[in-house]
C-alpha cells in the first residue's frame, strides 16, 4: 500500500512537528491577530471589519487544512472507494459562519472578537457569497457535499473555479440590470495547487495507425492546449474531523504555448490574445437555468472540467497500480445533470486509446463507474450539441460517441427488431439538420444507475422522455432519490434560535445528524410555553427580515403582518406571474372596500425575490410588473399595512438564509409536473412556515410527511395538464373573470405603461401554456383560507411545530446514504485523530 512505501524516520518526524489546530479563545486570538499581521499587513491601528473576518477566515481555514491533511492520508491509505460528484455548479454562499459551527467553535471565535473590538455578526457579513451556480441545481451539490464530509464518505467535488460567478442582480427603475460579480478579489477559502496542472487538447485531427499486433490505434493530434490549474477548497463536516475536498478547475494558456515566433514578429498583441483566450475558458457561469442555448465555449467549459478531473483520478487510481478491472470498485462518479456527460468518452478514450484497452472491457468500466442524476423533464432543457460542433472541437470524442451509439443501437435491434422507429427515437445522434447529440440519451446509456430527484419527477422521466430506455434497460437501471437540504445550514445556521429551542427540548443537538429526532418535537405542538417560544422566534426571524427591508428599499413592513414569500429563479414555469396577478387582485379588492372592511382583512407583506436569465424577456418583465405594483401598492395611503409588495434585490444563499426563516407562507406554485424536485419548499418548513402549493416534484411528499392538514394546496393535477393545453390549442384560453380585470387594471396603465406588461397578459390570452388562468380561481381562494387560517394563531403553531417535526426525511444526509447504497456502494470511513 501506499502507506508500507514510507519510511519510519519520516512518518516519526511528522507527527512530532506536525501543527495542531487553536480549539480555545487565546490560541484563537493568537492565530487571527498573526494573520492579520502577516498574512494581511494590516495592525492595530488599522484593523476595520475587513481585516477582522480576513483574519478569522484564515484562522479557520488553517484549521481546515490540518484535518483536510489528516482526512486526505487517512483515504488513502484505506484505499476504499471514493466517490467524484462532478457539478458544474457548487452555490456555495458563504464560508466562515459555516466552518466556524461544522468545527463548533463559533462561540470561541465570537468571544476572541469582542476582545478585539468586533461583533461576529458584523464580521460574517463582510463575506461575498461564492456563487457559482444558477439555482437550486447548483445548491444542491452544495448540500451534497456538507452531508458527504459529515457523515465521513470519502468524497471530492470537481467543478469550474469561474473569475465571474453568476452576475449581481441591481433593481433600477424597476428593471434588472446585471453587473458582474468578481469575487475573488480576496478568497481565504481556497488553496492554489500550483503542481497539480492537467495540459487538455482542443481542436486538431485524429489520426490512424495499425500496431504490430494488426490493432487499429487512434490518435487525437495537433490540437490546441489548455492548461488546468487545481484550486481546492477544504469541505468540513459537521461535528466530525472529516474534511474533504472541492477541486476547481482554473484555466491557463499552456506555459509552452507562448507563441515566441509572433512575439518576435512584432505580433505581441496577439500573442497575448492568445493567452488571454485560453483564460475566458473558466472566466464566466453561464446565468441561465432550465435553457439550453449550445453556446461553443459552454461546451469548451464542459470538456476542459471532465477531462481535467477525469486525468486526475485516473492519475490517482494508477498510482494504487490496481488492475483496471477494479477501476469501478474503487471509484464512483456522479453526473449532477448532463453537464459533465462528456467524461463518458473521455474516459472510453483514456482507456481505449492511451491504455490500449480493448473496446467491450472499457465499456464495462465506464458504465459501472457513471450514475447520472436528472433535474428536469421539460424539454427546452435538455441538452444537445450540433455534430458540426463537436466534431471541430473534439474530434476523437465524436468518434467514439457514434461507436458507443452503434453499439447501443445493434443491442436494441436485437432486442426489439420489430420496432424500427425505436432505433431512431433513442438514437444519441438525432437525425436533425444539423445533426445533434442528445446528451441525455449519451449519459443513461454510459451510467448504470438514473435517478430523478423526487418521486412524481422519477416515474414522470420513465413515463415520457425515457421510455423507451425503461424498455430496454428494465425499470431497475431507474431510480429516484428525492432531494434534501443540510439542516447545518438551513435550520442551525439560518436560524440559531430554533435551533436551540429544539435542542434543549431534545437534549442536545443530536438531531442535526439525524433529522428524524425531530419527530419528538411533535410532543409539544399543544405546549404553551413551548407554543410561544416557538412564536417569539419567528416573530425575532421576521423583525430581522423587516429591518433587512427597511434597509435596502426604504420601504417599512409590519412583522406582525403574513409574510408571504416566493423567493427562486424568475420562471414562467415557477408561476410568479401568477403571484404577482393575485396580489393585483388582492389589492383591488381592497381597493373596493371602505375602510371598515379593510381593517378586517389579514395584513400581508408579499416578498419576491430572484434573478432572471439576462436573455429571457418574459422573466424580466415579471420582475418589473412586482416592482411597479410595489410602487404603487406600497404608495397608496389607502392601504397601509393591509399590503406590501417588496422585491428583494439579488437574492442568494446568505439572502435566503435571512429569509427562509422569517415567513409564515412560501410559494412553490409551479405548474404541475414541471418542477423536478424543488428545495427551497423544504427549507421553509424547516423553519416553521407552510407552504402554498401545487401538487408538483417534492411538494407532494412534504404533504405525504408533514399531513394534508397542514399544507395548502390548490390547482390542476399533473396527469390533466396535457388535455388543458389541448384544450387551449382548439378551443381559445378561457380567462378567469378575477384574472380578466387584473388584466384589464393592468391595460389601464394603473401600474405604468401597459405596452411594458402585454407580452405578459397575451401569452395567457394566447397560449397559455403554464395555466395560469387554469389555476387562478383556486390559487385566490386558497389565500383566502390562508387569510382566515392566520387568524387563528393557536391552530396555525400547531400546524407549523408538527409540520417542522415531520421534516425528518429532507435532511440531504438521507440523499446521500440513498445514493451510496442504491448507485455508488461505498462505506463512509472514519478518520482517527492521528490521520492513520
Ligand atoms: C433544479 N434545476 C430543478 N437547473 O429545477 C429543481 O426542481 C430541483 O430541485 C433542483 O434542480 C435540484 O435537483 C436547476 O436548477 C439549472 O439551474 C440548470 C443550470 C444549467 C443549465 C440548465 C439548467
Amino acid at each position: 500500500s501506499v502507506e508500507a512505501e514510507i519510511p519510519d524516520e519520516q512518518k516519526t518526524a511528522w507527527k512530532k512537528h506536525s501543527a495542531a489546530g487553536f480549539s480555545n479563545k487565546e490560541d484563537f486570538e493568537a492565530a487571527a491577530i498573526r494573520h492579520i499581521e502577516t498574512t494581511l499587513a494590516r495592525s492595530l491601528y488599522n484593523c476595520d471589519e475587513g481585516a477582522a473576518y480576513g483574519g478569522t477566515a484564515l484562522a479557520f481555514r488553517d484549521r481546515l487544512i490540518i484535518d483536510w491533511n489528516k482526512t486526505q492520508q487517512s483515504h488513502t491509505f484505506a484505499d476504499q472507494k471514493r466517490v467524484y460528484y462532478l457539478s458544474l455548479e457548487f452555490l456555495m454562499g458563504r464560508a466562515l459562519d459555516n466552518a466556524m459551527l461544522n468545527v463548533g467553535l463559533k462561540d470561541v471565535a465570537r468571544e476572541g472578537l469582542a476582545d478585539l473590538g468586533f461583533r461576529m455578526e458584523d464580521v460574517i457579513g463582510i463575506e461575498r457569497d461564492a456563487a457559482l451556480g444558477n439555482g437550486g441545481l447548483g445548491r444542491l451539490a452544495a448540500c451534497f457535499l456538507d452531508s458527504l464530509a459529515s457523515l465521513d464518505y470519502p468524497a471530492w467535488g470537481y467543478g469550474l473555479r469561474y473569475r465571474y460567478g453568476i452576475f449581481k442582480q441591481e433593481i433600477i427603475n424597476g428593471y434588472q440590470v446585471e453587473v458582474p460579480d468578481y469575487w475573488l478579489d480576496f478568497n481565504p477559502w481556497e488553496f492554489p495547487r500550483h503542481d497539480v496542472t492537467v495540459d487538455i487538447q482542443f481542436y486538431g485531427h485524429v489520426r490512424k495507425y495499425n500496431d504490430e499486433n494488426g490493432r487499429q490505434v487512434s490518435v487525437w493530434e495537433n490540437g490546441e492546449i489548455v492548461t488546468a490549474n487545481a484550486y481546492d477548497v477544504p469541505i468540513p463536516g459537521y461535528n466530525t474531523p472529516t474534511t474533504n475536498n472541492l477541486r476547481l478547475w482554473s484555466s491557463k494558456a499552456a506555459s509552452g504555448e507562448f507563441d515566441f515566433q509572433k512575439f518576435n514578429s512584432g505580433e505581441y498583441e496577439q500573442s497575448v490574445h492568445d493567452q488571454m483566450r485560453a483564460e475566458t475558458i473558466s472566466a464566466v457561469l453561464y446565468p441561465n437555468d432550465n435553457l439550453d442555448r449550445g453556446k461553443e465555449l459552454r461546451l469548451k467549459q464542459q470538456y476542459f472540467w471532465c477531462a481535467a478531473s477525469l486525468h486526475d483520478i485516473v492519475r490517482r487510481f494508477k498510482k494504487s497500480k490496481k488492475a483496471w478491472k477494479e477501476f469501478p470498485n474503487q471509484i464512483a462518479i456522479q453526473l449532477n445533470d448532463t453537464h459533465p456527460t462528456l467524461a463518458i468518452p473521455e474516459l472510453q478514450r483514456i482507456l481505449v486509446d492511451e491504455e490500449g484497452l480493448d473496446w467491450d472491457t472499457a465499456w464495462s468500466i465506464v458504465v459501472n463507474t457513471f450514475g447520472y442524476t436528472n433535474h428536469t423533464v421539460m424539454a427546452e432543457a435538455l441538452e444537445k450539441w450540433s455534430v458540426p460542433l463537436i466534431q471541430h472541437l473534439l474530434p476523437r470524442h465524436l468518434e467514439i460517441i457514434y461507436e458507443i451509439n452503434l453499439h447501443f443501437l445493434q443491442y436494441v435491434e436485437r432486442t426489439f427488431p420489430k420496432d424500427r422507429d425505436m432505433l431512431s427515437r433513442v438514437s444519441i445522434v438525432e437525425e436533425s439538420n444539423p445533426k445533434m447529440i442528445r446528451m441525455a440519451f449519451l449519459a443513461i446509456v454510459g451510467s448504470h444507475k438514473v435517478n430523478g430527484v423526487a418521486e412524481l419527477h422519477s416515474d414522470l422521466i420513465k413515463t415520457t422522455i425515457f421510455k423507451d430506455f425503461v424498455k430496454i434497460y428494465g425499470q431497475d437501471k431507474f431510480t429516484n432519490v428525492t432531494n434534501g437540504i443540510t439542516p447545518r445550514r438551513w435550520l442551525h445556521q439560518a436560524n440559531p434560535k430554533l435551533s436551540e429551542l429544539i435542542a434543549s427540548k431534545l437534549g442536545g443537538y443530536d438531531f442535526l445528524k439525524d433529522l428524524t429526532l425531530l419527530h419528538k418535537i411533535e410532543a409539544y405542538a399543544d405546549d404553551k410555553q413551548f407554543r410561544k417560544a416557538f412564536q417569539d422566534i419567528k416573530y425575532a426571524n421576521k423583525t430581522r427580515l423587516a429591518k433587512y427591508i427597511k434597509e435596502t428599499t426604504g420601504v417599512s413592513v409590519n412583522p406582525a403582518a403574513l409574510f408571504d414569500i416566493q423567493v427562486k429563479r424568475i420562471h414562467e414555469y415557477k408561476r410568479q406571474q401568477l403571484n404577482i396577478f393575485g396580489v393585483i387582485h388582492r389589492y383591488l379588492a381592497l381597493k373596493a372596500m371602505s375602510p371598515e372592511e379593510r381593517k378586517k382583512m389579514q395584513p400581508r407583506v408579499s416578498i419576491f425575490g430572484g434573478k432572471a436569465a439576462p436573455g429571457y424577456w418574459m422573466a424580466k418583465c415579471i420582475i418589473h410588473l412586482v416592482n411597479e405594483v410595489g410602487r404603487v401598492v406600497n404608495n397608496d395611503p389607502e392601504i397601509g399595512d393591509a399590503l406590501k409588495v417588496i422585491f428583494i434585490e439579488d437574492y442568494n444563499v446568505s439572502k435566503c438564509e435571512i429569509i427562509a426563516p422569517a415567513s409564515d407562507i412560501s410559494e412553490h406554485i409551479s405548474t404541475a409536473g414541471t418542477e423536478a424536485s424543488g428545495t427551497s419548499n423544504m427549507k421553509f418548513v424547516l423553519n416553521g412556515g407552510l407552504i402554498i402549493g401545487t401538487c408538483d416534484g417534492a411538494n407532494i411528499e412534504i404533504t405525504r410527511e408533514i399531513g394534508e392538514d397542514n399544507i395548502f394546496l390548490f390547482g390542476n393535477l399533473a396527469e390533466d395538464v396535457e388535455d388543458i393545453r389541448h384544450q387551449h390549442t382548439y378551443e381559445g384560453v378561457l380567462i378567469d373573470e378575477g384574472l380578466q380585470k387584473v388584466f384589464d387594471a393592468i391595460h389601464s396603465g394603473m401600474f405604468g405603461h401597459s405596452d411594458e406588461f402585454s407580452a405578459l397578459t397575451n401569452t395567457v390570452v394566447n397560449h397559455d401554456h403554464w395555466l395560469t388562468s387554469a389555476d387562478f380561481e383556486a390559487y385566490c381562494k386558497t389565500q383566502d383560507t390562508i387569510d382566515e387560517a392566520f387568524k387563528d394563531q393557536e391552530a396555525w403553531l400547531h400546524k407549523t411545530i408538527l409540520a417542522v417535526a415531520r421534516m425528518g426525511f429532507f435532511t440531504a444526509d438521507r440523499c446521500i446514504e440513498e445514493y451510496a447504497e442504491m448507485i455508488w456502494n461505498v462505506e463512509p470511513q472514519k478518520i482517527k485523530q492521528n490521520g492513520a
